[in-house]
């Protein structure tokens, strides 16, 4: 039997305001809402940033350990908060970001230039950022922005050993200027060079990418992230109507891969994270 799909969730991210996008989840409430669509839909994870009470992006302590809190009371899904923030979000204030306790945070391997902007991410930044994550017992996802940041994996797993939990899941987030393209060929570049000690990786295409890297991640039997942190169109020109609607079209075309959507133990498990 084929692996089943681990499908994660990024519904709001930190690029898009909330004026260009009502149906963009930036409260509380509408994030909860959402994860709880998300996850019936058959997502098992959700990569989470939060915004502020005029919808911009923020990494306020007390409004993390709120919504790791709402999602987990109404969610079985593995909460993974963000650690990238939004390209003007200082250093010091994203390694804050482990003390709201997430099930996982993101964890991005090297700097990218990010459309007109910069996403930084100094290598004394990622290593204290993981090593604080081995230390607070919080699973780390690897994003991988480029070939770069690949070859950063290897050194750092070589240098400061395993993440908590002993498994090493990275996603690759393709298609924005600046990083690697969003297309079948970087895909397999990238999973090539993956080291031996990764357990599991999963893709996302960023925008018109999105389908291309879908279809290459389930060929090359990765998991997918979807949600409109990475895309607002469902089809050319057509707005998303919600988060859940990636979900359930990444269900569909999983299914055509038969590849069943994973529940949230399995994710548990696969991710070393908590039970
Ligand atoms: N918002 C981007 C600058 C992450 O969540 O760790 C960074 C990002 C990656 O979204
Ligand atoms: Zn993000």
């Amino acid at each position: 039997m084929n692996q089943p799909l681990l499908i994660t969730v990024a519904p709001t991210g930190a690029e898009t305001a909330k004026a260009d996008c009502p149906q963009l989840p930036t409260t509380l409430e509408e994030l909860v809402a959402t994860a709880v669509a998300c996850e019936a839909a058959g997502a098992a994870m959700i990569h989470v940033h939060i915004r502020d009470g005029e919808h911009r992006p923020t990494l306020d302590g007390q409004r993390l350990k709120d919504t790791v809190a709402a999602l987990r009371a109404s969610t079985s899904l593995v909460v993974q908060l963000s650690t990238g923030g939004s390209v003007h979000d200082p250093l010091d204030l994203r390694l804050k970001v482990l003390d709201a306790e997430p099930d996982s945070c993101s964890l991005t391997m090297g700097t990218t230039n990010f459309g007109d902007d910069v996403f930084s991410n100094p290598w004394p930044f990622v290593t204290e950022l993981y090593q604080l994550s081995q230390e607070r017992e919080v699973v780390p996802e690897f994003e991988l922005f480029d070939l770069g940041q690949v070859h950063a994996l290897t050194r750092l797993l070589d240098t400061y050993g395993p993440p908590y939990g002993g498994k090493v899941h990275c996603d690759l987030v393709m298609g924005v200027p600046g990083g690697m393209n969003g297309t079948t060929d970087a895909l397999v570049a990238a999973v090539r060079d993956l080291p031996p000690s990764v357990t599991s990786w999963s893709a996302t295409g960023i925008g018109r990418s999105t389908l291309a890297v879908m279809y290459a991640s389930l060929s090359k039997g990765g998991h997918l992230r979807v949600g409109m942190e990475d895309v607002l169109t469902i089809s050319k020109g057509v707005p998303v109507e919600s988060n859940a609607q990636l979900v359930e079209r990444a269900v569909a075309v999983g299914r055509l891969a038969q590849r069943t959507p994973m529940t949230t133990t399995e994710a548990r498990e696969l991710l070393g994270v908590k039970a």
